[in-house]
């Protein structure tokens, strides 16, 4: 594998500038008026458009910004400040879909796609369904080949983005049999449009407000073969896996950046709040939160940088993407945990930005595979390297 050398360096310095000056001129005010109608605003998106966020890792020769990963995750981290449903609008074309046209599509399907999800069309990932989430393998949703067509029948679950995207990568299996190494999973190009194809009701959800994740129904939908990514069945479960490698450093990065966030604000509260005749920022408990959250922040961003440059290397990363993961997510978790103590009665209202943190961190230990499933990944590689004697 070849390592990535992606944007030039003063050219990304200058982008992350205003990736931050956006984010706290733009994205930050903007929050308020998300939780409130649980919408993203027009004029918002139209500017992410603009900045290119919906193509940071697509190709340039289609329109992209051609950043590598660890590009890609540092703009994460840094959208990751601001409310989930900013970055989250995009996270699936610059992500998944990004990684899976680019390992797996032939140039027909990158030349048609990258352009269009670059200029931001939006892209959905739909791997889960109703009977398997963890168990992706084990999935019911079926591509029957007709001729020169593939006839696909089932339902998605839980899919991010599905209500506003133009095209979803679309796993199906095309064996009634489980074969070897997962062969009976073969991966589609569908755009949302196809007759057959429809998405459910917007789920209600604990956070997150602004994103919206719905079912995505398909009868009979009949797409053409060419509609096959990279034009052979059988490898959708390796494209997918490959694929949630990269969306695990991106809910790394996330975690990462709205632990940031938290901190910063329970600093600010703890600064102000006082108790006792002084402020609360002054009581060691106090500190012994913020100094356990800034470590662990620390260890988080460490790791998260490491195993992007690993990426980049070309060297293995599996491990290092599940351990980020699973590391940065509960990380994320704890953080929120002692911003809300931090805050007191006032993190258990929702006047205050705590109690939405508390919930809108609570996804990113599941999605892109939970924490349960990042130990299986790591302990599976572990075992087989240490069987293998490496
Ligand atoms: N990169 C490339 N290829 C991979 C891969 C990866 N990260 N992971 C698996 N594969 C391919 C390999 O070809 C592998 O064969 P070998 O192990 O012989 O090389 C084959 O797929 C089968 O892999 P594995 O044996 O690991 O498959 P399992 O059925 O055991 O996988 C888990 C089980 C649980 C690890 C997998 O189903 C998984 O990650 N599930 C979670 C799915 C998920 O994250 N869902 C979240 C919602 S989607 S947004």
């Amino acid at each position: 594998m070849s390592s990535q050398t992606g944007m030039d360096p003063d050219v990304f310095a200058q982008f992350i500038d205003q990736l931050e000056r956006y984010v706290r001129e733009r994205l930050i005010p903007a929050e308020a008026d998300v939780v409130a109608t649980d919408e993203l605003p027009d004029d918002i998106l139209a500017e992410m458009r603009e900045m290119g966020l919906f193509g940071l890792t697509m190709p340039e020769e289609f329109g992209g910004a051609g950043m590598n990963t660890s590009q890609y995750v540092e703009a994460g981290r840094i959208m990751a400040y601001a409310a989930p449903a900013f970055r989250s609008i995009t996270s699936i074309n610059i992500g998944m879909i990004a990684t899976a046209l680019a390992k797996g599509g032939t140039p027909q399907q990158q030349a048609e796609w990258f352009p269009r999800l670059a200029a931001g069309e939006v892209g959905c990932f739909g791997l889960t369904e109703p009977g398997s989430g963890s168990d992706s393998a084990a999935m019911q949703t079926f591509a029957r080949r007709e001729g020169d067509s593939y006839v696909l029948n089932g339902t998605k679950r839980y899919i991010t983005n599905a209500p506003w995207a133009s095209m979803a990568l679309i796993m199906a299996r095309t064996s009634k049999e489980n074969l070897p190494r997962n062969a009976h999973v073969s991966a589609f190009l569908v755009p949302m449009d196809t007759p057959g194809i429809s998405t459910g009701k917007r789920d209600k959800k604990m956070g997150q407000a602004g994103a919206h994740i719905a079912d995505i129904i398909m009868e009979d939908v009949r797409i053409p073969a060419s509609a096959l990514l990279g034009g052979e069945e059988g490898q959708g479960f390796r494209i997918a896996m490959q694929s949630l490698d990269k969306g695990r450093l991106s809910v790394a990065a996330a975690s990462c950046g709205y632990a940031r966030r938290m901190l910063d604000t329970a600093m600010r509260y703890a600064s102000e709040r006082k108790a006792f005749g002084e402020t609360i920022a002054n009581f060691q408990l106090i500190q012994a939160m913020l100094a356990d959250s800034k470590a662990e922040l620390y260890a988080g961003e460490c790791m998260l940088r490491d195993a992007a440059a690993r990426v980049d290397r070309g060297e293995s990363s599996i491990v290092e993407a599940a351990a980020a993961k699973m590391f940065c997510s509960e990380m994320c978790g704890r953080v929120a945990d002692r911003v809300v103590q931090i805050h007191g009665g006032a993190g258990y209202l929702a006047e205050y930005e705590a109690e939405r943190f508390f919930r809108d961190a609570r996804i990113y230990r599941i999605y892109e595979g939970t924490t349960q499933i990042m130990q299986l990944v790591i302990a599976k590689n572990m075992l087989r390297e240490f069987a293998a004697g490496l």
